[in-house]
């Protein structure tokens, strides 16, 4: 293994403060005297990052020199979280790096902890898209990231008097793992006309002409393998005034003013992440983010390929680009473009590469998030894109009319352009008919797009060109690096820590099940791993929590689908049970601790009032002297990546609660059950194949089916709708006034008692309390409760992002990894 060799790295401690010292003094330009924390982690960062450097170019040259397939993974989000604690652990000297700044006079968790966290994304989609990255940089694929530098990620939350507050993220005051390209740049047309004219053999062509330009230019993030010297690339494109720094022209003319508001409005695009995630506003500045990122991305592949000298029918040999979502579908409409305007060639000719090279990733069903653009929107913004979209749309159809002849309902169902008032551009569809496989990214959801949302595509393309991926997570960030005591206990088990490369290894540990100084040691490190919880909340939030009480955890983004309401409802109910019994009773209940963290959409009204009746909830609950300790309610603000990195070690049960049929996969389900969490679930995404491989005794599971849920949804439309009695002794209470004013979270019922319940709140109710119960009961026994975690731990290899993606390169992109060399 490359981490043994060593020869990358710095030969011992010394050899590492050397350079921790020449960073500081050279780089930084500060006496060793005066290093704080902060020149320390920006020292050791820049340490770090020299050695990552030469790996990385010799791994670009590699890949160059050997002309392998690549593979381009678009995404508009990339989650990425701290760099430099991922980068000492994937290029194995975190030892070396902790002895040398403990020499210094640092702790290394505190200069870890001076790291900005890198939140350029929403939620799932965007920590998927930085997990990929690990797993192929780890997998020695030739692989490259594209997205968006944001200057503003992801905002920050601040909780105000139980108010959700957004304070935007500037995160890159100091950004060490970073390399702006200035002579990487790419002009981006907008707006404009299209010229129709002849060329020189009187063939029609195409012209885009006019509108104006942006400068896109390119930073470049490495990301290092674990155990191994490949570097992958991360290119991140900003957008710049075209022109320079000033439109001279009219700068010259006396117009100051504007030529300064062009370049502010060149530099907006990629000013700010948009932080809805499921829901798709249709915003002007989202669709030309979209095709700022789209046209630089390809324009630089195609670069790449070009230099190769390569017939043009060969780039599907040599590219492979998997859209992240329907984000970047209007890639599939450039590459047409760039191959049949600029290039000369035969439309057909052209389509037959343009969907060999694209594959398409689907991450949702809900009608809200599908993005769909008005027509009159992208003619003006992308006039020669509309044109081209209309022609594969009118090809489309042909081709859908020779097959089906009559049918002129599947026609309009399956059109591309949605006859409505607006018409709109389906970017779902149109991703479909350019791409070679679609994919779902859990098996019930891969049958569901199968079935609902796509099923007319599944009758016309045959059902092989829909396929399901499972989503998986990096056990090298997700376990090692979150969780580096039971990542040792683990590595002690298995032998070593090769278990972090075959994560199905892990099923060794199985074997030790009754070993009592393993079970041990285990309880030994949850317990620890609470009280560090514990620590984080009494000083963030002043409540007080018991480390010895079950630890319930539901950190996500707060969706009505993912129905943290349900959650706040179920503690209450638990508070008013608590508060029934007298003393004695109650004794015998299990302490509890439930924790919420997650940020909504600042447009997300619904998703506001969960926030503030959570935390009305727990103003009352953790102030009640009846109760003590058997109930705490605590809200973690600001959940980020690496706030999850400590709040995920820490649970003893998580709440993975979807309407059955809504969460695509999920996967902060399987990071909990990786970290000797259990899991009280839905029949839903990810949950159901969790449950299949770690066994039905080792899960929570609660509540209707999918196939269920819609006949569900019109009994309470159109038959008699009764809420649950005890969910309505619930609503009695917050009624009453028990916990503020009553008027903050009428919305709140309402949805669930008079406006149809869509998520099925009160059907699910029951069912939830009852397993609640069970939780309750099972974690009173403390050895099987062990046995549980243990079992489902060793039996969680199947969800490393390692074998979700090489699925993706054997099933979709059909790419080899290359090995490199160690640098000597
Ligand atoms: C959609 C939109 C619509 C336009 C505005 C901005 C925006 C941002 C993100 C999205 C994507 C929503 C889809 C999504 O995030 N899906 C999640 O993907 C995870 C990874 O596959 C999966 O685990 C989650 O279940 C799924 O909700």
């Amino acid at each position: 293994a490359w981490l043994k060799h060593k020869t990358h790295g710095f030969k011992d401690k010394d050899g590492f403060e050397r350079e921790v010292v020449r960073h500081v003094e050279t780089t930084l330009a500060r006496s060793m005297f005066n290093c704080d924390e902060s020149a320390a982690y920006s020292a050791c960062s820049l340490a770090f990052r020299d050695r990552l450097i030469l790996e990385w170019n010799r791994t670009q040259q590699r890949q160059t020199y050997n002309d392998s397939k690549r593979l381009y993974y678009l995404s508009l989000e990339f989650l990425m979280g701290r760099a430099l604690d991922n980068a000492m652990l994937n290029v194995g000297q975190k030892d070396v790096a902790k002895a040398g700044l403990a020499e210094l006079g640092f702790r290394i968790e505190d200069v870890i902890e001076q790291e900005h966290d890198a939140a350029l994304g929403n939620g799932g989609l965007g920590r998927l898209a930085a997990c990929f990255l690990d797993s192929l940089a780890s997998l020695n694929y030739p692989a490259w990231g594209y997205g968006l530098r944001y200057r503003y990620g992801i905002f920050k939350q601040e909780i105000i008097d139980g108010y959700q507050v957004e304070v935007p993220d500037y995160w890159l005051d100091f950004n060490p793992w970073e390399f702006p390209r200035h002579d990487v740049t790419v002009d981006v047309q907008f707006y404009g006309y299209v010229h129709k004219t002849t060329d020189e053999s009187g063939k029609a062509v195409a012209r885009w002409e006019g509108g104006e330009t942006v400068k896109a230019v390119a930073y470049d993030v490495p990301i290092p393998g674990y155990d191994t010297p490949t570097t992958n690339n991360l290119r991140l494109w900003s957008s710049k005034a075209a022109s320079g720094e000033f439109d001279f022209q009219k700068f010259n003319s006396g117009d100051y003013e504007s030529s300064v508001a062009d370049q502010q409005r060149a530099e907006t695009i990629s000013a700010v992440l948009y932080p809805n995630d499921n829901l798709d506003r249709g915003k002007e500045l989202r669709l030309k983010q979209q095709y700022f990122w789209v046209a630089a991305s390809l324009y630089d592949i195609v670069r790449r390929f070009k230099k190769t000298k390569r017939a043009w029918r060969e780039f599907p040999d040599q590219v492979a680009i998997q859209l992240n979502d329907t984000h970047p579908t209007l890639a599939i409409v450039e590459l047409q473009r760039i191959l049949i305007d600029l290039e000369g060639l035969e439309w057909d000719e052209a389509w037959n590469i343009v969907t060999n090279t694209f594959g398409y990733t689907n991450h949702t069903v809900l009608p809200e998030a599908l993005e769909k653009w008005s027509v009159g929107l992208v003619q003006h913004l992308l006039p020669r894109h509309l044109q081209i979209i209309y022609d594969i749309n009118l090809f489309f159809l042909q081709s859908v009319e020779r097959a089906f002849p009559d049918d002129r309902d599947l026609l309009r169902r399956v059109s591309i352009i949605e006859e409505s008032q607006p018409k709109m551009v389906r970017m779902a569809f149109l991703a479909i008919v350019g791409s070679h496989k679609v994919n779902g990214v859990a098996e019930l959801h891969s049958d569901l797009i199968k079935t609902t949302i796509f099923k007319d595509f599944v009758a016309i393309f045959g059902p092989d060109k829909f396929t399901n991926v499972t989503n998986g997570v990096t056990p090298r960030r997700w376990l090692h690096q979150a969780n580096p005591k039971l990542s040792e206990l683990i590595a002690s088990k298995t032998g070593d820590q090769e278990y972090l490369k075959d994560l199905s290894h892990l099923n060794k540990i199985e074997l030790h099940l009754k070993d009592a100084a393993f079970r041990k040691e285990w309880a030994a490190i949850k317990h620890a791993n609470k009280v560090r919880l514990a620590e984080h909340i009494k000083t963030t939030t002043g409540v007080e929590v018991n480390p010895s009480a079950l630890f319930d955890v539901q950190v996500k983004r707060i969706h009505e689908y993912k129905r943290q309401q349900m959650n706040i409802f179920g503690v209450i109910h638990r508070y008013l049970t608590l508060k029934s019994l007298s003393p004695e009773e109650r004794k015998k209940y299990q302490p509890r601790v439930s924790i919420f963290g997650g940020k909504a959409a600042p447009g997300y009204w619904m998703a506001k009032q969960i926030i503030h009746l959570i935390n009305s909830v727990g103003a009352v609950v953790n102030n009640d002297k009846d109760i003590g300790d058997l109930l705490k309610v605590v809200f973690v603000e600001d959940y980020n990546v690496s706030k999850a990195e400590m709040i995920i070690p820490a649970s003893d049960i998580s709440e993975h609660i979807s309407t059955a049929g809504t969460e695509a996969s999920g996967t902060s389900n399987m990071k909990f059950v990786l970290n000797g969490g259990l899991i009280i679930g839905t029949c839903d995404g990810a949950n159901i194949e969790i449950t299949r491989e770690i066994g039905e005794n080792n899960i929570f599971l609660f509540g209707n089916l999918a196939e269920d849920v819609e006949d569900l949804r019109h009994s309470h439309t159109y038959g008699s709708h009764t809420i649950d009695p005890d969910l309505a002794r619930v609503f009695e209470e917050i009624e009453k006034g028990t916990f503020g004013d009553s008027k903050d979270f009428a919305a709140l019922i309402t949805a669930v008692r008079d406006h149809g319940d869509y998520y099925l709140v009160s059907d699910d109710f029951h069912s939830y309390i009852e397993t609640h119960a069970l939780v309750d009961e099972a974690y009173k026994n403390q050895e099987e409760w062990i046995t549980k975690c243990i079992t489902s731990v060793a039996r969680m290899g199947f969800f490393t992002s390692d074998r979700c993606i090489n699925e993706y390169a054997d099933g979709i992109w059909n790419i080899e990894p290359l090995a490199v060399e160690p640098a000597s």
